[in-house]
């Protein structure tokens, strides 16, 4: 049990042997990491602990907020608000950005987060998620606005996402690979249980709604129908379909034997994007599945190049092995 590695531990050798990652971004990801694991207790008591159903209140984006929602906010907001590492959040649940009171130092970094990705499995015990994205505050600016947070994917110094499954798992990159810690709760403490994690290039697996079919644009439609058609298909072998609707379960399991993800463009809101938000989903995502080998795109565009227009933009998803998704690309290239 001795050589079993902390996340604090892995931070620090990190900070020590390669200088990635700096003391107050140390901070700031234990930190995230103290929040999600209160979030996951919270989750595992469920009905016990009255966290269950809908808050009957929306958010910016008209979605009716689970009471969870709300709790797994509130929790990275306390959190994070005191110790000095954070200018400013945002988040997905919050119309505006979340200034740092002044009765607390401010820092260098500005958070983003998703509390609780995969809303509508709550209820129904199926495995959630926290999703978060930490960039740096532009120097020349000293009090924050949210044109401060309209930053490319690019520019992210750390990504990550906590799983709220069978086990609670931390999943983090801060640009040197990605780094998985399981929850274990006797010690109370994130334990290091796989590194360097890569996405094989090819797959056999992908992960769509496909009760959308009717409205997806035709690159898409081409690329499930090829899937579809199997081993006497274009694609010579045959494919299996899994759709969690949570993005951080579907992506776990792309890090964990490949696959590809789609949440597309569809006809059925065409003037919006996609369904996914850019900052809380898009971009950590994108750059956690790229720093495992992987590839993340809109369609035609890399989603770390894009620059946000405003804090809650969506965006069109396709990620996961790289072959696939340089076929989407192609697929989207050549209408
Ligand atoms: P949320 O952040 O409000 O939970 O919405 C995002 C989720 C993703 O986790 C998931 O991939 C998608 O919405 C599922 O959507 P749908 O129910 O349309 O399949
Ligand atoms: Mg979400």
């Amino acid at each position: 049990m001795n050589n079993r590695i902390s996340l604090s531990r892995y931070l620090v050798e990190q900070q020590r042997s390669k200088g990635h990652i700096p003391a107050e971004l140390r901070l700031l990801l234990e930190v995230v990491a103290r929040a999600c694991k209160s979030i996951s207790h919270a989750v595992n008591k469920g009905a016990l602990g009255g966290v269950l159903g809908s808050a009957d209140r929306e958010n910016v984006q008209g979605e009716v907020q689970k009471k969870l929602d709300i709790i797994a906010n509130e929790v990275l907001i306390e959190a994070n608000e005191w110790g000095g590492h954070l200018a400013a959040m945002a988040s997905e649940e919050m119309d505006s950005i979340y200034l740092v009171p002044n009765r607390y130092p401010q820092g260098e970094y500005l958070l983003l987060f998703d509390p609780l990705d995969g809303s509508s499995n709550i209820d129904v015990n199926v495995s959630i998620g926290t999703i978060f994205s930490v960039l740096r505050k532009p120097e020349a600016s000293a009090s924050v606005t949210e044109q401060d947070f309209l930053q490319s994917g690019r520019h992210q110094v750390a990504a990550g996402y906590c799983i709220y499954g069978p086990q609670t798992t931390l999943v983090l990159t801060v640009g040197d690979g990605v780094a998985m810690f399981t929850l274990d709760r006797e010690q109370g403490s994130f334990v290091l249980t796989q590194e360097n994690i890569t996405i094989p290039a090819d797959t056999k697996e992908f992960a769509i709604n496909m009760s959308n079919m009717r409205h997806w644009a035709e690159p898409v439609r081409r690329y499930i129908d090829e899937c579809l058609q199997g081993k006497e298909g274009p694609r010579g072998k045959d494919f299996n379909m899994r759709w969690i609707a949570s993005m951080v379960a579907d992506v776990h399991r792309i890090l964990t034997r490949g696959g590809v993800f789609m949440y597309p463009w569809d006809k059925r809101e065409p003037h919006k994007a996609g369904k996914l938000r850019l900052m809380y989903e898009a971009s950590p995502m994108g750059w956690i599945v790229e720093q495992a080998g992987g590839a993340a795109i809109n369609g035609q565009e890399r989603i770390l190049d894009i620059t946000p227009q405003h804090l809650h933009q969506r965006v069109s998803v396709m990620l996961g092995s790289k072959n696939e998704v340089e076929r989407l690309r192609q697929f989207h290239a050549s209408i």
